[in-house]
């Protein structure tokens, strides 16, 4: 720590960009889950938390939103091992559920219920560790933000902060509106995780932006009470064609967010230029800049972010970095504005 260089050249320590901090110093705990089961079109996100830590060294650690940026004292905890396991064990089985629906196959059949369960099982232990990992930390005073992994994996962070923050918000930055009961029988599908957050919490208010890709059911389910307000991005580039500016359309957006919020990155919620090797990619979606403008716009209302994921992340198959490079900045911004926040 004495010879920390924030000038200097990155050691790879294994922390997010080479930052010198011990878990037991840091206000932020990153919390990988390498999980890609459920996934339904290309898998690969499980290597997204790796390929972020590794693309970060790049970063310079200089942020204009946050005096003395270097000192936000960050630490990455290990993926659990059991998680690892599990996720390498279970996607064979969620492949052949996946095969045998795509072939005309029903849920409810012998040949495959067994198996829908084995991964619905899977995912239970999946949201249980990850509470109890991030009950721990936030237990020490720690703000805890989880890289996934595909979109299931931050439900125990959210279940956990639900509880003990009984006001929480969530603003969802996302391509998706996954608000599917359960997808390919999976309860807790990438597709699934808003639903499991408005059915299985009591956050008061779900702001979703930036949503380009869902089925009648989920925009009827948004559409439904007050819980849920939704800007497509249809809508949100049909205003900004019309004259609205971005300025404006973030502040309608932060306000409809109450004063603690969770923040839920997919980055498919940015155009795809940015995240080509995500699962799901879609045509769309925000800049860098717009994201980046919205979080900054939340941070300055006075709303505080107390915790936060970054989802779907996926390294290129080529050995592309970019994802990842994209990524590792989308997670600076992360955890320099919820400092910021605090
Ligand atoms: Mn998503």
């Amino acid at each position: 720590m004495s010879s920390f260089d924030p000038n200097g050249v990155a050691v790879a320590n294994g922390n997010f960009m080479g930052l010198p901090y011990t878990t037991s110093e840091a206000q932020i705990i990153l919390l990988p889950v390498p999980w890609d089961v459920t996934t339904s079109y290309r898998p690969g996100t499980s290597s997204g938390p790796a390929a972020i830590m590794e693309a970060s060294l790049q970063l310079d650690l200089y942020d204009a939103d946050l005096a003395d940026a270097w000192q936000n004292k960050i630490a990455v905890i290990e993926a659990s091992g059991s998680i690892v396991e599990l996720n390498v064990a279970l996607r064979p089985v969620a492949e052949e559920v996946i095969d045998y629906l795509a072939n005309g196959g029903d849920e409810t059949d012998d040949a495959i219920y067994g198996k829908i369960q084995e991964v619905n099982n899977g995912s239970a232990f999946l949201n249980d560790t990850v509470t109890q990992v991030a009950s721990n930390w936030l237990d020490q005073g720690k703000i805890v933000g989880v890289i996934g992994g595909e979109h299931s994996v931050p439900l125990g962070l959210i279940t956990e902060l639900a509880r003990r923050y009984p006001d929480l918000g969530i603003l969802h930055i996302d391509a998706h509106a996954d608000l599917r009961e359960a997808y390919e029988g999976f309860t807790c599908s990438h597709a699934s995780i808003m639903f499991n957050a408005l059915k299985r919490t009591a956050i008061k208010q779900l702001v979703q932006v930036a949503v380009r890709d869902f089925c009648q059911d989920e925009l009827d389910l948004a559409g439904l009470g007050s819980r849920v307000s939704l800007y497509t991005d249809v809508q949100l580039a049909s205003r900004q064609f019309e004259g609205e500016t971005w300025n404006r359309l973030c502040e309608e957006i932060v306000s409809k967010l109450p004063s603690e919020v969770y923040i839920s990155f997919d980055i498919d919620g940015l155009s795809p230029d940015l995240c080509p090797n995500t699962g799901t990619p879609v045509p769309g979606g925000l800049t860098f800049r717009q994201a980046e403008y919205l979080l900054r716009t939340l941070v300055l209302s006075g709303r505080k972010i107390v915790g936060f994921d970054l989802c779907e992340v996926a390294p290129g198959s080529d050995g592309s970095e970019w994802d990842a490079n994209v990524g590792a900045r989308v997670l600076q911004k992360l955890c320099n504005l919820t400092a910021l926040s605090q």
